[in-house]
C-alpha cells in the first residue's frame, strides 16, 4: 500500500483542523506544524490531538522547516499558515510579506532539498483578484491584489507555479475563494457577524459595530473546501483550480440571514464604524468553479444559508454553555 504522510502548516487554523479531520478519516499519518507560543493555541484540533503529531516549525524559520520536513518524511505538504487577516497586512505589511510570501519560497526551497517528490498544495485566495478585472473570476483572470495580504499571497501563487516549472515538482495552488465555519476566527466578517448576534440575542451585548455593509464575497463552508485540497494532490498532474460557489452575496445579506435566524431585526442594532472600513477594498468577488467541477469533481455540499444558521447556532451554543 501507498505511504500516506500529510504535513501540514497551520494546523491550528480554522484550514488545517478540516483538512487534518479529512486526512485521517482516509487513513493518513498527519503531522502538523505549530509555532511556540506562551500558551497552547489548539483549540481547533483539541478533539484529535492524540491521533496526530505536532513539530514545532516557524515558516520564519528555513532551519525548522527543513528538520520538520526530515522527521515528518511527508508524501503531501499542505502550506496553510500565513498572516491570514487583511486589515492586519496593513498594520504589519513587511511581517505578512514574511510569512504569506517568503514562507511559501522557504518551504519549497525546503522541500527542494529534503524530498522533491513531495506533493505540494499551497493555500492561494481570491484576495488576489482584488479589484477585478473579470466577472467571474476564473484560473485565467488576471490578478490586481489590493492589500499587502493580496500581494502576498500573489508572490505565493507564481512561485509556486515557478517551482512546478523550473524544478518539475507537483505543486499546486488552490485560488480559493472566502470560506467560513463555526472554527472561523472571530475577526473575519461572517464569525464576527455570527458571535454578535448570538450575543445580542443572550442578551450580552446590544450592538453590532460593521464596517463596509455592501461589499459582495463568494462564501462557501470551509469543510467542502479543505476535499478540494486534497484532490488537487490526487491529481495524475500538478495544476491550479479555483474553488468557489459561484454565488456572491452582500454583507448586508449576510448580517439579514444571521438576525433573521436568531429572530432579530438586523436595523436595530447594526451600527457602521469606519474604523472598520479598508484603506482599499475589495468590492466584489464572484469565482467561477467549473474547472475544479470537471477535472476534480468537486462541488460545494453546504449553501450559504445553511452555514450562516450553522454558526449562529454554535455562537449561541457557545456562549449559552
Ligand atoms: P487561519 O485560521 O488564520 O490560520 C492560519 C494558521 O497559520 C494558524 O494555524 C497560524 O498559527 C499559522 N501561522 C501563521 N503564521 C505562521 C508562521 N509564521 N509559522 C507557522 N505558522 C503560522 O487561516 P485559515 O482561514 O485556516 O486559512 C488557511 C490558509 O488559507 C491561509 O494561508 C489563508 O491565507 C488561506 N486562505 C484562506 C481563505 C479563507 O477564506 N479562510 C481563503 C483563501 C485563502 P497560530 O495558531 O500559531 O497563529
Ligand atoms: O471576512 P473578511 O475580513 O474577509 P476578506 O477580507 O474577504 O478575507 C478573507 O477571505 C480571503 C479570500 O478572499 C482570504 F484570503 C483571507 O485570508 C480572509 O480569509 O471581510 C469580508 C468583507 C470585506 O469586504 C470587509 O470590508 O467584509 C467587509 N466587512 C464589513 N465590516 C468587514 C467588517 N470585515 C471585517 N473583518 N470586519 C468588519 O467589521
Amino acid at each position: 500500500m501507498d505511504r500516506k504522510v500529510a504535513f501540514i502548516t497551520g494546523i491550528t487554523g480554522q484550514d488545517g483542523s478540516y483538512l487534518a479531520e479529512l486526512l485521517l478519516s482516509k487513513g493518513y499519518k498527519v503531522f502538523g506544524m505549530v509555532r511556540r507560543a506562551s500558551v497552547d493555541k489548539y483549540e481547533r484540533i483539541s478533539h484529535i490531538m492524540d491521533k496526530i503529531e505536532l513539530i514545532q516549525g516557524d515558516l520564519l524559520d528555513q532551519y525548522s522547516l527543513i528538520s520538520a520536513l526530515k522527521k515528518a518524511q511527508p508524501t503531501e505538504v499542505y502550506n496553510l499558515a500565513a498572516q491570514s487577516f487583511v486589515p492586519t497586512s496593513w498594520a504589519q505589511p513587511v511581517l505578512t510579506s514574511e510569512f504569506t510570501a517568503i514562507g511559501v519560497t522557504r518551504m519549497l526551497e525546503s522541500i527542494r532539498l529534503v524530498d522533491p517528490k513531495i506533493r505540494f498544495y499551497q493555500a492561494s485566495s481570491s484576495e488576489m483578484y482584488g479589484k477585478v478585472l473579470e466577472v467571474p473570476q476564473s484560473e485565467a483572470t488576471p490578478f490586481y491584489p489590493r492589500s499587502p495580504y493580496g500581494v502576498a499571497k500573489a508572490y505565493g501563487h507564481y512561485i509556486t507555479v515557478n517551482y512546478r516549472e523550473s524544478y518539475n515538482l507537483f505543486a499546486v495552488s488552490g485560488i480559493l475563494f472566502n470560506h467560513e465555519s463555526p472554527r472561523r476566527g472571530l475577526e473575519f466578517v461572517t464569525r464576527k457577524v455570527t458571535d454578535g448576534v448570538a450575543r445580542i440575542k443572550l442578551g450580552l451585548s446590544k450592538e453590532l459595530r460593521l464596517g463596509n455593509l455592501d461589499a459582495q464575497r463568494d462564501w462557501g463552508f470551509a469543510g467542502d473546501y479543505v476535499e478540494a485540497m486534497w484532490l488537487m494532490l490526487q491529481q495524475d498532474t500538478p495544476d491550479d483550480y479555483v474553488i468557489a460557489t459561484g454565488e456572491t452575496r452582500t454583507v448586508k445579506e449576510l448580517v439579514q440571514i444571521a438576525f433573521d435566524h436568531a429572530g432579530m431585526d438586523w436595523e436595530k442594532h447594526v451600527k457602521l464604524d469606519p474604523a472598520f472600513i479598508r484603506p482599499a477594498e475589495v468590492d466584489l468577488l464572484i469565482g467561477d468553479p467549473a474547472k475544479a467541477k470537471n477535472k476534480l469533481g468537486w462541488a460545494p455540499k453546504v449553501s450559504f444559508e445553511q452555514m450562516i444558521r450553522m454558526m449562529v447556532d454554535s455562537d449561541v451554543a457557545r456562549l449559552s454553555a
